[in-house]
């Protein structure tokens, strides 16, 4: 069976049970503690993953760090659709866009700002929230005029943005001036075999 290091309250390994959920994918969870904002791991740990940090996936002997590629080797090995990582050029290319988004404005941003708010860790609050806003800016172009972010059915580019869009006012940054993500978080929420995590159901900040 597939095993998940991971902890509850993770937005980046949220996004791995996501995917799972929807590929209906049986996996065993392993909770890595958190002490002073570091993941407590040991040396067996960092074999897995060198850099000490959640989510790690183990699946048989491969061993994978990292939301990115996790969710790109699920997609790639288990969904016979081809629904969550179109192979078509452009779409795949558009869904390494989003990927990207979410590993850049979305990290530095909104994973930042509720980091620092929820979790204690030492930063510049204001200036996480300025970039969590040209994140949502970026989001709201697109989801102003389409419903997913890369074509017309949803991709693991938008199980990669959702958590920290969804989280964003645990860092008390207000979602409700982009409509188009709101609707966009909503449509999310709706789909099959969706399951939550703790604070995915506030949008807005208290
Ligand atoms: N780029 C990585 C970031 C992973 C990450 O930020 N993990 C956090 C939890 S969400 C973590 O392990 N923090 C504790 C630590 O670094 O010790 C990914 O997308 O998986």
């Amino acid at each position: 069976m597939l095993k998940l290091h991971d902890r509850d309250k993770s937005g980046n390994a949220y996004k791995i049970r996501l995917l799972l959920s929807f590929l209906n994918i049986p996996y065993e969870r392993i909770p890595v503690a958190l002490k002073n904002g570091r993941n407590q791991v040991d040396s067996s740990y960092l074999q897995l993953n060198p850099r000490g940090q959640i989510p790690t996936l183990q699946d048989g002997d491969a061993v994978l760090w990292g939301s990115t590629a996790i969710l790109s080797y699920l997609a790639l090995r288990y969904d016979k659709t081809e629904h969550w990582l179109p192979r078509d050029p452009v779409r795949f290319g558009q869904v390494m866009q989003w990927l990207e988004l979410a590993q850049n404005e979305i990290q530095s941003g909104l994973f930042q700002a509720r980091a620092i708010v929820q979790f204690g860790l030492a930063g510049d609050l204001q200036a996480a929230q300025r970039v969590a806003g040209q994140a949502l800016d970026v989001l709201e172009s697109r989801l102003r005029i389409e419903q997913w972010l890369a074509g017309p059915e949803p991709t693991i580019a938008d199980i990669a943005c959702f958590p920290y869009v969804a989280l964003a006012g645990e860092g008390k940054v207000d979602v409700s001036p982009h409509p188009g993500v709101q609707r966009w978080i909503d449509d999310f929420r709706s789909l099959d075999r969706f399951v939550g995590m703790p604070g995915t159901e506030a949008r807005c900040p208290d």
